[in-house]
């Protein structure tokens, strides 16, 4: 389980942009993500570096928690 704090997710379109650059780096990747804290929660098997080069080439910048 990781989870990242990523601040400049800010909307419902942001959150549906990171959900689909986690779901690239594993299609069975579980994410949960609460956009009031800017929180994204990912299960997976892949290493965690991966989802976090995703969702930065997504546009945004995950910081790890
Ligand atoms: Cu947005």
């Amino acid at each position: 389980m990781y989870n990242f704090q990523v601040n400049d997710m800010t909307c419902g379109h942001c959150v549906a942009t990171v959900e689909k650059a986690v779901k690239s780096v594993d299609g069975a990747a579980k994410v949960k993500i609460d956009l009031p804290t800017h929180e994204v929660e990912i299960e997976s098997d892949e290493p965690a570096a991966r989802f976090a080069e995703a969702i930065g080439e997504a546009g945004y910048s995950p910081e790890p928690k």
